[in-house]
């Protein structure tokens, strides 16, 4: 199709771009590190979203060069920033079936030159559980190497729980769909504190995602939560936009 080859084009021409959206320290606000976001502005077809051209890549059997690119984008600028923050990258679900991606981000994070220790990688439950063996050993060897492990949109997939049993992971980040509505909702709120009492017994930490107002900030501090995302923070944005971002907030 016309998008795919425009998208194998921006891939080749690295034009597929990522931006960077903050997340901080709930109780002080200070920024602990930035999740890369990808971003495609093809000249023609305009902007498109990454809910469509990764599930796009996956299809067509090329996420692994296409996330070979960004993981590198992403280093590259994490490297710049003035402050040892984490790098928090999403990584899809056919890369946790193939055996190869352990090397592959490995040696991306090498010849950038950044710490395995500052990455974190996060995935969905939907991933872990297509191809449950493979996810547990490329988890395995990552963990080894010091790369962390975040459980992504937490609460919207299915069997949440027998995941965090079965499978090791060092972060849980709470949907969206929780936070938008935790001022509002006494159930939303519930979840959300048994979340947090759960990941403080489970030695897991905890961001709450899609914060949007000050209000959510502090319901979320006041139940403990430890990190927090979403638009109240910082939306995300380019790279020297992050620099900017980080000059101005501590
Ligand atoms: O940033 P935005 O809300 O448009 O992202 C839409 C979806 O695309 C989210 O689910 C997000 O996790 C995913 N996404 C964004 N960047 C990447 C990436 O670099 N790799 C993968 N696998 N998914 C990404
Ligand atoms: O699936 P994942 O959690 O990786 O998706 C991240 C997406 O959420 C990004 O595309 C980002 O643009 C979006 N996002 C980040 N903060 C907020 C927020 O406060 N509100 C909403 N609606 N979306 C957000
Ligand atoms: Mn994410
Ligand atoms: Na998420």
């Amino acid at each position: 199709t016309q998008l795919e080859q425009a998208l194998r084009n921006a891939v080749i021409a690295d034009a597929v771009d990522v931006h960077f959206q903050p997340i901080v320290r709930i109780h002080d606000g200070a920024v602990v590190g930035f999740e890369a976001l990808a971003r495609w502005m093809d000249p023609d077809i305009g902007s498109v979203s990454p809910a469509v051209f990764v599930p796009l890549a996956e299809e067509r059997g090329f996420i692994d060069a296409l996330s070979e690119t960004l993981l590198r984008k992403a280093a590259e600028a994490a490297l710049s920033w003035p402050r040892e923050l984490f790098l928090s990258f999403n990584l899809s679900s056919a890369q946790l079936m193939d055996p190869g991606t352990t090397d592959t981000i490995l040696s991306t994070l090498a010849r950038v030159g950044l710490d395995p220790r500052r990455l974190e990688l996060e995935i969905t439950e939907t991933a872990v559980m297509t191809s449950a063996d493979t996810a547990s050993r490329i988890i395995a060897d990552l963990r080894n190497h010091g790369v962390r492990i975040s459980l992504d949109d937490f609460g919207t997939g299915q069997s949440s729980l027998g995941r965090l049993r079965d499978f090791t992971f060092d972060k849980v980040k709470i949907d969206r769909a929780f936070i938008s509505q935790i001022t509002t909702d006494r159930a939303s709120e519930h979840i959300v504190k048994a979340i947090i009492a759960m990941c403080d017994g489970l030695n897991l930490a905890v961001v709450a995602e899609g914060i949007e107002q000050k209000a959510d900030a502090d319901k979320l501090k006041q139940l403990g939560c430890g990190m927090g995302q979403g638009y109240y923070y910082g939306r995300p944005v380019d790279g020297p936009a992050t620099l900017r971002y980080l000059h101005d907030h501590f």
